[in-house]
């Protein structure tokens, strides 16, 4: 097995550019023609691909490094013998035009020698076919200098800006963002005055400039293709001053976000001046997949938590109403908690067909049993809530019926073999959803106690992310304030979710007389997709025996 050390190989007359990208790491294998480290220079930005098969051994260069010819890159161990020898053969695909070409003389359309019309081409672009453009950097009207950038194109490897051959006024322009080019398309038409047509004509900057190759034999360089590339990076063009305006990252990463899908400019990078890498895109890819997330184009799509106009739903427009006519009014922006949850909470309003089913637990055994406990426990500090029985109760009864305690995933349902509780918690600044872990595995007095720091944590707006997620099932208990039944709206991807309301002393028939039985108020809401009335039903019918003799939870 040989140490190869991959070296930048000739990159022409130009001194140093900036590696902005490390795509490899010390122990992974890379192929031949594998992009390693991604260069920009001020006006564009390539990867330059490995020569070597083999495994990276170590990196010499780190994000930020300024490299030239001979720079090792880092050291490979070459597959093997074969493998090394046809590294040093091999010429990786090329990332930019191989050679240089002649301008393609612009042709007058007019021959009017005060002032005519002239055709802008697309420069010899070497052996790239169908680079995409994907910005446009002038509009008609525009006055355009010499060599000043009409235009960025770009290939899976490169991205270049294309020059204009000719100063003149913008009249027309022939392409757009989304289409593909080739050599000597049309780009655009300008517009120019007497004499700049014969000073100018001929002079269209390829954009790629001519870079005699060496060739390379002891040591595995950078391929030719490759060393014209990155001497295209650093070509001097003295007029070109328009700012790319894109989003800082690797053609690589821009293709890969337009297979995704993911618009790159709402994309937070993370590398080096803000660039955004590999990762960022999986992360945002994956906060959207979450809903934690929203892309523009989904927010102006989606109602908004209120006063959306529901277009997004077929629905006829929010009514717009001047309240200011009927009386004094004060106006309030909503807080941060209140959109989030608003947006949360109707989205699973709308997309899941749900029911409620209401029914009634006696609980008065169990209320007793609370109460004295918590005068033996005085001392303690830790106050027995109803709401932790409830959740001791609502674990017995996931455990019987576990598609309570799953979730939908496409036309699959995910069964979770651990029991995460959230329950609602009212704050200042809107309802949150804190989460005690392992309900199976915890007493009534521990998740009391947990329950509290939580809802205290809530209260004080310090819950971090991790204390209100993995969820598998969420109980909002109103038993605190008032009221009978409710109908509460499942936390998505829950498929069910408890209501409790205040506890009330009634008179219950027991076969010879009514008799005061202290009734807690249950509505349980659930994911008909996921769970039939009758399983709803018992479930309910469960919940309350165990609520009536907890000794049940035992069984
Ligand atoms: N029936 C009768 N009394 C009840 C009861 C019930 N179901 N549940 C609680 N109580 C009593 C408690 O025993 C307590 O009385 P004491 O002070 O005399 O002991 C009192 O009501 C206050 O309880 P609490 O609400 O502070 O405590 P909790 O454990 O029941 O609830 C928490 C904690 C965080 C869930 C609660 O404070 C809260 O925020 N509830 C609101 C949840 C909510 O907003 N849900 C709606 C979501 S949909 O918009």
């Amino acid at each position: 097995m040989a140490l190869v050390e991959v070296q930048v190989p000739d990159i022409g007359d130009f001194d140093e550019v900036t590696v902005i990208e490390l795509m490899v790491k010390v122990g992974d294998t890379v192929k031949a023609e594998q992009s390693l480290i991604t260069v920009e220079s001020d006006k564009a930005s390539m990867e330059i691909p490995s020569s070597t098969a083999g495994v990276v051994k170590e990196m010499r260069v780190a994000l930020g490094d300024k490299v030239k010819q001979g720079s090792i890159v880092l050291v490979v161990e070459a597959q093997s013998v074969e493998g090394l020898a046809s590294s040093v053969e091999r010429v990786p695909t090329a990332a930019i035009p191989q050679s240089p070409t002649p301008a393609p003389n612009p042709q007058p359309s007019t021959p009017n020698p005060v002032s005519s019309t002239l055709e802008v081409h697309v420069p010899d672009i070497g052996d790239f076919k169908d680079v995409a453009v994907i910005e446009v950097m002038v509009k008609p009207g525009d006055t355009i200098k010499v060599e000043q950038s009409l235009i960025t194109v770009e290939s899976d490897k490169a991205s270049m800006e294309i020059p204009s051959s000719h100063a003149g006024v913008l009249t027309e322009l022939k392409v757009k963002v989304g289409d593909t080019v080739n050599i000597g398309d049309l780009l655009a038409i300008l517009s120019v005055q007497g004499s700049a047509l014969s000073v100018e004509r001929g002079v269209m900057p390829a954009a790629v400039p001519a870079v005699p190759v060496p060739a390379t034999s002891t040591t595995p360089a950078m391929p030719a293709s490759a060393a014209q590339a990155v001497s295209a990076l650093n070509t001097e063009r003295p007029t070109l001053n328009a700012p790319l305006g894109l989003p800082h990252a690797s053609p690589s990463v821009r293709k890969f976000a337009r297979e995704l899908g993911v618009p790159l400019d709402e994309v937070k990078g993370s590398g080096l001046k803000g660039r955004i890498t590999p990762d960022d895109l999986q992360a945002f890819t994956k906060a959207v997949m979450a809903g934690a997330v929203q892309t523009k184009a989904q927010a102006a799509k989606a109602p908004a938590a209120s006063g959306g106009d529901g277009a997004a739903l077929g629905l006829i427009p929010w009514p717009k109403v001047d309240f200011a006519k009927f009386g004094p009014i004060e106006r309030k922006e909503m807080g941060r908690i209140k959109k989030i949850s608003g947006a949360n909470l109707l989205r699973n309003a709308v997309l899941i067909p749900a029911v409620t089913n209401h029914d009634d637990a006696d609980i008065t055994d169990l209320e007793a049993f609370r109460v004295s406990t918590n005068k033996e426990n005085e001392k303690s500090g830790v106050k027995v809530t109803m709401l932790a029985f409830l959740i001791k109760a609502c674990v017995a009864a996931l455990k019987k019926y576990p598609e309570f305690n799953s979730s939908l995933d496409g036309e699959s349902l995910v069964y979770k073999n651990y029991w995460h509780i959230g329950f609602a918690a009212d704050t200042p600044n809107g309802l949150m959803v804190p989460v005690i872990r392992d309900c199976d595995k915890k007493g009534v007095l521990q998740i009391s106690q947990e329950m509290g720091e939580l809802a205290k944590k809530a209260r004080d707006g310090k819950l971090g992310p991790a204390e209100m997620t993995g969820a598998t099932f969420t109980i909002s208990s109103l038993g605190g304030i008032g009221g009978k039944y409710f109908t509460p709206i499942i936390n998505a991807p829950e498929v069910a979710i408890l209501g409790v309301c205040k506890s009330t002393m009634e008179p219950v028939w027991d076969g010879k007389q009514f008799v005061p039985r202290l009734m807690l108020p249950l509505s349980l809401t659930w994911d008909h997709r996921v769970i039939d009335g009758a399983a709803a039903a018992r479930f309910n019918a469960f919940l309350g025996q165990i609520l009536s003799d907890f000794r049940r939870v035992l069984l």
